[in-house]
């Protein structure tokens, strides 16, 4: 039997981020598929009673907890194994500083932009998309700035902050209509850093779900 259980599905990113954790602290761990597209489950109020409140997947159930937000699990997981845990409170608040940028304004609106492109119905207005692609072209030239000046977010070695901002960057580039890691090549090398790590594997490997039915390229 597992250690732990992780709530999720393939093409969340926000779902990635503990899936990628988990693997990387080498966890025994196993998924367990939450039916997104065509249950629409997190919003049923049985997942919301029993699994989480907030109807969100990532969820990891460990021994009798049921934690929430990736930030959270990732914060978690860092101080039981003590791997990608920032090493100074300085330390700690930089990283944490980074996470919540990222919930909000990185991958908070690449995963939005991303569903909206591929799988909203009815198709969006125009207007939302280009409002989304603005803000993410400034935020990740943010990053891209950030990551220009240290191998990691932190500095020399990786953190928790580093694993919550690849959210959605391993995605196909076809998905978002444009390549992150060629338009910012900062964030390029530090995806081919973090991929060189023990344990390491793609969104669709990690988490079950892909493809979706009728929709091999999703
Ligand atoms: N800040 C949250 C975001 C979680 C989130 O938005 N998850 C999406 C899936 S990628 C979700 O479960 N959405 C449910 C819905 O829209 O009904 C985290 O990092 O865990």
């Amino acid at each position: 039997m597992s250690d732990y259980k992780l709530y999720c599905f393939a093409q969340s990113g926000n779902a990635y981020r503990a899936a990628l954790m988990l693997n990387l602290i080498g966890a025994n761990w196993e998924p367990v598929f939450v039916d997104f597209f065509a249950g629409a489950e997190p919003r049923t109020p049985k997942y919301r009673a029993e699994i989480n409140e907030m109807g969100e997947v990532p969820v990891l159930a460990h021994g009798g907890r049921m934690l929430s937000q990736s930030g959270v699990i990732l914060t978690y997981l860092a101080d039981r194994s003590n791997q990608f845990k920032p090493a100074s409170e300085d330390e700690r608040l930089e990283a944490l500083r980074w996470i919540i940028f990222d919930n909000q304004k990185v991958n908070g609106f690449l995963g939005p932009y991303r569903f909206l492109r591929n799988w909203a119905k009815p198709a969006p207005d125009d207007a939302v998309l280009r409002f989304l692609k603005a803000r993410i072209d400034a935020n990740l030239a943010i990053v891209d700035t950030r990551l220009a000046r240290s191998p990691f977010v932190t500095g020399a070695r990786p953190t928790i902050a580093d694993i919550s901002l690849t959210g959605y960057l391993y995605y196909p580039a076809a998905e978002f209509g444009f390549d992150i890691p060629a338009t910012y090549p900062a964030i390029g090398q530090w995806l081919d850093r973090i991929k060189a790590l023990p344990g390491w594997a793609h969104p669709y490997d990690l988490m079950p779900g892909h493809p979706l039915p009728g929709r091999g390229d999703a």
